[in-house]
């Protein structure tokens, strides 16, 4: 599925945030998770950095919320000038010792059909399913 969108075009390229009830216990973490104000019903946007500090390697099959209908994993990409986003099939390769940070202008989670609005200050729970089975579910911070 490829969507063309302006929307992202004006993302602000900083992600610094700290989130919270990160996993420090398991050998996947998520950190500084962040999101968007968003509207009720419409699209939101979500951010983070994984982290693979064991020496296993995992693999992010999906991403959910109790907040939406539908959390997919994006990539955005720029070709003939125009700005698209395509969903990345086949899960998010976790390699020991690896760090891959979703972040605007590139992998973001698109979360679809929000049940109520994400205000600035708020929190966006996020639930990481990795193929190892584990689920880690934190909270974005929304600004
Ligand atoms: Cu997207």
């Amino acid at each position: 599925m490829l969507i063309k969108t302006a929307l992202i075009v004006g993302f602000a390229m900083t992600a610094s945030g700290v989130s919270e009830g990160a996993q420090q216990a398991s050998a996947v973490q998520i950190s500084e998770a962040w999101s968007r104000p968003a509207a009720a019903g419409g699209n939101g946007a979500g951010f983070f950095t994984i982290t693979n500090a064991g020496g296993k390697p995992d693999i992010l099959v999906a991403v959910t919320s109790l907040a939406a209908n539908k959390v997919e994993m994006h990539q955005t990409s720029m070709a003939n000038g125009v700005m698209s986003m395509q969903q990345i099939q086949g899960g998010i390769p976790l390699p020991p010792g690896s760090s891959i940070t979703f972040a605007p202008g590139g992998k973001h989670l698109m979360v679809m059909g929000l049940k109520a609005a994400l205000h600035s200050g708020g929190k966006l729970p996020l639930t990481f399913k990795l193929k190892s089975g584990r689920q880690l579910t934190i909270q974005a911070h929304v600004r």
